[in-house]
Parts: C-alpha cells; structure tokens; sequence
C-alpha cells in the first residue's frame, strides 16, 4: 500500500482486490470502518491495512471449505460454517452473497476446465439448497428489520422472480428473491424454467403500482443473434409481460446477462447487482 492517508471505496476494492458492492457491504455491516465525507465514503489507511491483513485469508478459507464441503453434499458441515459466520457477525444476505454465491461460481468455473463432474456440480445445487432454504426464516427477520427501518408502512412492493424458460438454474431465481426480500421487499418466487405467458400472468396479477420483475438468466443470451433460444426466451418472456399492460418496471441480470443491453430485450434495466436493482427501484 503506498503512502496514502485515505481511500475512496472504489480505490480500497481495487487495493484489496474486492467487488467494489462486497467492501461497501463490510463498511455498511461495520467490519470495515469509514467515515462518510461529502463525496462518498473514506477509509483509513490504518484501518485498511487492518482489515486487509486480519479477516481476509481466514474468511477464503473458510470459503474454500464451504465450497469443499458443497461438493461433499456435507449438511451438517456447511450448517456448522454457517452458524460460525453468523457468531461472528454476518448476515444471513451475506452469508449468501459472500459464501454460496461465489462457491458456486467457482464450482461452476471448476467444472467448466473439466476438473469438476455435472454430478458434483449437481451434488453441490443440492446441498446449497439446503442451506438456502435453512437460512430462509434468516432472511425473513432481516427483511422485517429492513421494512421497520425504512419506515414502509401498508402493503409492501412486490419483485416476481423467475428463470425465463428454458433455463433450469434454480437456485439463481430462488437466492436473487431473499437477497431482495432483505433489501425490504415481497417476492413471488417462480423457479425455474418459467413459460413466458405464465411469468406475465403472476406480474400482472399483483399490478399495483410499483410491481417489479426480475428475470433471472443463468444460460448466456448471445445478444447479436436474436434466432438462439436463449435469446427469444427472455425477450418473449419481456414481451409477455407488457402485453399484459401493467406497469411494471422489468429487471434482467444473471450470469447469463453478461453483454445484454435493456434496449435490445425490452426491459427497464440490466443488472446483475442486488444493491443496483434496490437502488433503482427505491429512486
Ligand atoms: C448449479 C449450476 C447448474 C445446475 C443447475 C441446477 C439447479 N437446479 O439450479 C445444472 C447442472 C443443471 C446446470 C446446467 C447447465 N449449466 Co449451469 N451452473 C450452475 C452453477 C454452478 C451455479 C448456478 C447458481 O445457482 N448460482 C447461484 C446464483 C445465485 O448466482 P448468479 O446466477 O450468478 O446470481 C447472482 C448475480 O448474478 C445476481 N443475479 C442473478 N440473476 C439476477 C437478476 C437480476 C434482475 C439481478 C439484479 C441480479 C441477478 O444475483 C446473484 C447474487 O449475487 C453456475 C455457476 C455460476 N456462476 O453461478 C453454472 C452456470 C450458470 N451454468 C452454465 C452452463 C453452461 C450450464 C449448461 C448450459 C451446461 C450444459 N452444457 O448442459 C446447463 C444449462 C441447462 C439449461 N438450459 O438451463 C454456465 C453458464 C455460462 C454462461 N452464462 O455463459 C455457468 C456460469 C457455469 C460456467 N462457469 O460455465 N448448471
């Protein structure tokens, strides 16, 4: 680190090599302290240098060993990381943002050189969903800490998640739905695979001011070529939904999304970050 006295939030992911939205996440939850300046946030040097030398190594550890464990189908360990993540202070929204998700991208990649089986990767969904479902009521107790903070009162603003069909990742749809359901918000949780004119008919049943959709895409849509059937899918299901009229703001994002432009689709927006989507939909 060079002789600088502070960084920007931008300049300390780059220095410790983080998602600009994980050092943001540590500074919000208090694991990494900043003050807030006029301009956005500032951290200390000292403190940057702390944080970067102590939780970090320990905390991949223990990341690899939760992936390991994944493939393990090993419930009892992964439960035994996640209540040792919990004792030290991390919420259920990051236990998956920052343990699941990136297990399971690096299960993915693992699998995509060939090092990794379709079984273990199938092994790994499974027992990732245990988990998942585990931390549900989790999920529920920070949602309503979330709504009692904000302040929301009445009936709350619904997401309708759901995997365009075609698209057989579930646990995408079903980790995007509690990751904003702790951002404060209702969801309707589709699965998988979700036919066009069916994904329309939830969104429009729940067409009251404010109704958002999130189209979760796991299978790469190659945006130049509107014949493949990853990209009709999406752009139908997009279609489907304002044929119906409402008013809903469509959000697309995944790990198929890379590339994807909102002009081209027909939604509202494309992104793949949680804390984006929340801020857009709240502005
Ligand atoms: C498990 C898995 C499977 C399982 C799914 C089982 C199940 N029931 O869900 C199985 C084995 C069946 C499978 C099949 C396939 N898979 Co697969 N799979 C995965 C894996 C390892 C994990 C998926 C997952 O659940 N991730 C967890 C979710 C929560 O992560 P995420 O999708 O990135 O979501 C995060 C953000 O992107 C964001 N987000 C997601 N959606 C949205 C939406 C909005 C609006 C917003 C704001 C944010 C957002 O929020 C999440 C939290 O940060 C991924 C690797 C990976 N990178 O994730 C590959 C992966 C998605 N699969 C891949 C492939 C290629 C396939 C197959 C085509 C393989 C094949 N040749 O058969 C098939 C596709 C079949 C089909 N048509 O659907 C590729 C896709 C490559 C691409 N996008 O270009 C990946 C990335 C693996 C890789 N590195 O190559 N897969």
């Amino acid at each position: 680190m060079g002789p600088t006295s502070s960084f920007s939030l931008h300049e300390a992911a780059a220095e410790l090599d983080l998602h600009y939205m994980t050092v943001y996440r540590h500074v919000r939850n208090g694991r990494l302290p900043a003050t807030r300046t006029s301009s956005g946030w500032e951290v200390s040097a000292t403190d940057l240098a702390t944080y970067a030398c102590g939780d970090r190594p320990d905390r991949d550890d223990r990341r690899r060993h939760f992936e390991e464990r994944l493939i393990a189908h090993d419930d009892a360990a992964l439960w035994r990381v996640v209540q040792g993540e919990m004792a030290s202070g991390n919420s259920a929204a990051d236990i998956l943002q920052e343990l699941i998700v990136p297990s399971l991208a690096s299960i993915g990649a693992r699998w995509q050189h060939g090092e990794l089986t379709v079984l273990d990767e199938h092994q790994a969904t499974a027992a990732a969903a245990v988990v998942v479902a585990r931390l549900g009521p989790h999920i529920r107790r920070i949602a309503d800490a979330t709504r009692a903070k904000s302040g929301a009162d009445g009936d709350p603003e619904f997401v309708v998640v759901g995997a365009p069909s075609g698209d057989t990742h579930q646990l995408a749809p079903s980790i995007v739905s509690d990751l904003l359901r702790a951002g404060g918000f209702e969801t309707i949780e589709l699965g998988a695979d979700t036919p066009a004119e069916s994904f329309a008919e939830v969104v429009n049943e729940c067409a009251a001011d404010g109704t958002v959709a999130a189209v979760a895409i796991s299978v790469h849509v190659d945006i130049e070529d509107s014949s493949s059937e990853a990209h009709h899918n999406v752009k139908d299901t997009i279609a489907a939904i304002r044929a119906t009229g409402t008013n809903a703001t469509v959000f697309v994002g995944g790990a198929g999304a890379h590339g994807v432009d909102a002009a081209t689709m027909g939604c509202d927006y494309v992104t793949s970050d949680i804390d984006r989507m929340l801020e857009l939909i709240s502005s």
